[in-house]
């Protein structure tokens, strides 16, 4: 199937248009990671390198963004695996000072597909909020996402804290976002980069296979 309609609309932020795309390409039949990669995710990296050559401004990203979220929603019964017994619980959140979180719900989205509990602290979560929610949730994994090179270092930091709070051993920490690297988990010490949403559930299941 041509995807590119699609990947227009979300590229204009068309909403109506991309949604209609989507579903019809859903009752179609089309394989909804197909949709996912080749029609929205595509989609966004155009919208970020416009950005980046000031062809398109910020309100018109936000637009994107919304575009991008209403196609997920159509997409997420289809990630859903139905499994019954949690395959560990995993406490999720973009770090402090990031507000991009269309990457880390797509990571909540497929690891609930997956079967894991996801606790989710949304997005500009600090270190103590991460910290708190070990303390209290008693997660298998601590998984932070960072979209800006420079919300990256809260990432170091969420570690120190868990750290220092005698909490770093009773957790295993997974990071991503499209700045972040492999390099970079192990200079922090997190266990586990994963680069995209797939690899994170694949990665989750060896971290707490590995526990
Ligand atoms: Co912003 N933004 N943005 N933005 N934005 C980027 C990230 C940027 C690369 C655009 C560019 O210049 N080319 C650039 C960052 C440059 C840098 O630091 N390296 C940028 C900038 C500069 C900014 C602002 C500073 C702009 C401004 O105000 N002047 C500002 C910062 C606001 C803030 O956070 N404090 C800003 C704002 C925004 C919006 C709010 C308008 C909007 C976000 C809306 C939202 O998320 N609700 C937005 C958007 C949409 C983007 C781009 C265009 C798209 C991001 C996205 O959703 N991609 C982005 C350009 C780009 O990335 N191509 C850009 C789709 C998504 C599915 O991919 O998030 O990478 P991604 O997630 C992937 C993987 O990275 C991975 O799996 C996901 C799925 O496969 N992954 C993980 C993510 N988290 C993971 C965690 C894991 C494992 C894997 O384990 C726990």
């Amino acid at each position: 199937m041509d995807l590119s309609a699609l990947s227009e609309a979300v590229i204009q932020g068309n909403i109506e248009k991309a949604k209609e795309l989507t579903q019809q390409a859903v009752d179609a039949g089309e394989d909804p990671q197909i949709l996912l990669d080749q029609g929205l995710i595509m989609a966004m990296d155009t919208v970020g390198e416009n950005f980046a050559k000031g062809l398109l401004f910020v309100p018109q990203m936000l637009r994107s963004a919304k575009t991008m979220q209403e196609c997920l929603a159509i997409l997420q019964p289809h990630f859903q695996a139905g499994s019954v017994t949690s395959k560990g619980k995993i406490v999720l959140g973009t770090v402090k000072g990031d507000l991009h979180d269309i990457g880390k719900n797509l990571v909540a989205m497929m690891l609930e597909g997956a079967g894991f509990t996801v606790v989710d602290l949304g997005v500009d979560v600090a270190p103590e909020a991460f910290v708190k929610a070990v303390s209290e949730e008693h997660p298998n994994i601590v998984g932070m996402s960072a979209l800006l090179s420079t919300t990256m270092p809260s990432m170091a930091d969420t570690v120190r804290a868990l750290s220092e709070a005698g909490l770093r051993e009773a957790v295993q920490i997974m990071i991503g976002g499209a700045p972040v690297t492999a390099q970079y988990a192990e200079e922090i010490g997190a266990d586990r980069y994963a680069p995209d949403a797939g690899s994170a559930v694949i990665k989750a299941k060896k971290l707490v296979a590995s526990a």
